[in-house]
């Protein structure tokens, strides 16, 4: 497999995640969004919306991160991403869209840009923008795991989910714009967990071939 990514980016490292999760091995191709390489022609013809990641498996290039992380889970069923039952599955689910869904795409690249360039914002005013949206979409996430009848070592249970897998980059992000994580004690410890584990360590930003 071939993982077309940036390593700064939160939505390349939650496959990053999975596919290190699942023993996965796959080359490196790197997009640089800074110089964006997004836009040229030839990536556009894998990705139609111009973003990363995009997994080439054989003949298929997949896109948007939750779909591929549900295709690896489908391919490679072992260890899962999704386990337990319909409920187990489901806050899983809910959890990973809280932050695919109701958190990045308001702080995306292509977002903020558009604030400074049509809207003239500032620096200042930017980053209060992706603190606002960040800081809500992680209590979101608190506040589910708070309605569980029991806490596990991981957001669902005691082993990483997809759920940790959409987490965790999310944070990454978050540390960049100095995020107040004191009303998100249980996500943080979370985290911690997750950063404990090599699969989550060798996925993290500093540690791709195009950090700079
Ligand atoms: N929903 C998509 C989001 C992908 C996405 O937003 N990727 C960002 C990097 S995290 C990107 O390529 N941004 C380029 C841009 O904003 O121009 C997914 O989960 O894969």
């Amino acid at each position: 497999m071939q993982l077309y990514n940036y390593f700064r980016s939160s939505a390349s490292f939650r496959v990053r995640i999975a596919l290190n999760l699942k023993g996965l091995s796959y080359d490196y191709s790197a997009i640089g969004l800074l110089k964006q390489e997004q836009f040229s022609e030839n990536f556009r013809k894998i990705s139609p919306d111009a973003l990363v990641p995009v997994l080439i498996d054989g003949p298929a290039a997949l896109i948007q991160s939750l779909a591929i992380c549900e295709y690896l889970e489908e391919t490679h069923p072992e260890p899962s991403l999704l386990p337990g039952g319909a409920l187990e599955r489901a806050r899983i689910r809910a959890l990973a869209l809280t932050i695919a869904c109701e958190t990045h795409p308001l702080n995306n690249l292509r977002v903020l840009r558009y604030l400074v360039h049509e809207f003239k914002v500032s620096d200042d005013a930017k980053d209060a923008w992706y603190r606002h949206w960040v800081e809500n979409g992680l209590l979101a996430y608190e506040n589910q795991l708070s309605g569980y009848d029991s806490h596990g070592l991981f957001s669902v249970g005691d082993i990483p989910t997809l759920a940790d897998v959409f987490l965790v980059p999310q944070i990454f992000n978050a540390r960049r714009v100095n995020t107040d994580f004191s009303k998100v004690p249980r996500v943080m410890e979370i985290f911690e967990n997750c950063m404990a584990l090599p699969a989550f360590e060798a996925a993290r930003p500093e540690h791709q071939p195009d950090a700079a």
